[in-house]
């Protein structure tokens, strides 16, 4: 039997991408997207979207309840930027955001997928690479948020059996959707403006290497390891690895196809510092072994990829 989902966070630059895999799998009624803004019209039309907020734990218990909710995509957090800027509402939504749905889970014996990120490292681990298992101390309210959420869902697995699963993510490279203020931001950015003006100013340092992935990888990720059955999994958070690239080699990169690419770098502190804090590299051995995990797209697939997808839709506009 199909599952059914729910996704929390729907509009942000996932969900609606995975909805459409998972819909795809299993039938457009049967993934529902929610956020607490109003969807675009093409999201409205191409399948169920309610409105939710994860700090209301009754509208959202309502919804599991009357939908027949059996997986849970929990997106809704502030990232790691946005977070620094408003850490009230990090704590809030990225906390105790998080304790609601973790108790719906239980509740309601939902299988629940929460995403962690390569921000839930800290100075203190090991860069290069940084292994599943390794000191955590974050120094940003995103990372602690998210430390948190891996902890309590293990948990909850281990003490009274939360089907509860986690992937680190590094950062995200889309084209059709932007990302909500991380410090990872710049690796999308830079080919809209290698496109639009031929110029990319970079709030990070020219040598700052960061593991990234192309959208794609992420959501076949998210759908396979959904899918893995419960005996695949040692672990029940892992690291998932593409690319790891800097901010010099990705414009050396889009060069290839925009040989007068000019790149000009002005750090912001509070970016670069948490980008210092964080891994150079990740190593996803485990999420390989244990249920299959590959990348396709390298760095010269994910700027081909990037560059074909901005243009198409800079022609659409124009039109
Ligand atoms: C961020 O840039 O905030 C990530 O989570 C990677």
């Amino acid at each position: 039997e199909n599952p059914r989902v729910l996704i929390t966070g729907g509009l942000g630059q996932l969900g609606v991408g995975l909805a459409q895999l998972l819909r795809k799998q299993y039938g457009t009624d049967n993934v529902i997207l929610s956020d607490v803004k109003k969807p675009p019209a093409e999201v409205f039309n191409s399948g169920p979207f309610v409105y939710a907020d994860v700090l209301d734990y009754k509208n959202l218990r309502e919804l599991i309840v009357n939908n027949r909710i059996t997986w849970l995509v929990h997106y809704s957090a502030l990232l790691s930027a946005v977070g620094e800027a408003n850490v009230a509402l990090a704590r809030q939504i990225n906390i105790t955001g998080l304790h609601n749905v973790l108790d719906l889970a239980l509740e309601n014996c939902l299988r629940l997928f929460i995403p962690s990120t390569i921000g839930a490292f800290g100075p203190s681990s090991p860069r290069d690479p940084a292994p599943d298992l390794c000191v955590q101390r974050p120094r940003t309210i995103y990372g602690v948020s998210k430390v948190h959420a891996e902890l309590m869902g293990e948990y909850l697995h281990h003490k009274h059996g939360l089907d509860f699963r986690c992937l680190r993510y590094p950062g995200i490279i889309s084209a059709d959707t932007q990302p909500g203020g991380g410090t990872t931001d710049y690796a999308v950015q830079i080919f809209h403006d290698a496109l639009r003006t031929g110029h990319f100013d970079c709030y990070l340092r020219a040598d700052t290497r960061l593991p990234m992935m192309h959208i794609g990888d992420c959501h076949r990720a998210t759908l396979e390891f959904l899918q893995a059955s419960e005996c695949q999994l040692s672990l029940r958070t892992y690291n998932i690895a593409a690319v790891s690239f800097t901010p010099e080699e990705v414009a050396q990169e889009i060069r290839t196809h925009l040989p007068h690419l000019r790149v000009t770098y002005t750090p912001d502190l509070v970016r670069q510092t948490i980008a210092d804090s964080w891994p150079m590299r990740f190593d996803d051995s485990n999420a390989r072994r244990d249920w299959g995990w590959k990348p396709v797209f390298g760095l010269p697939e994910l700027v081909t990829d990037m560059l074909g997808a901005i243009r198409e839709q800079r022609a659409r506009e124009d039109l």
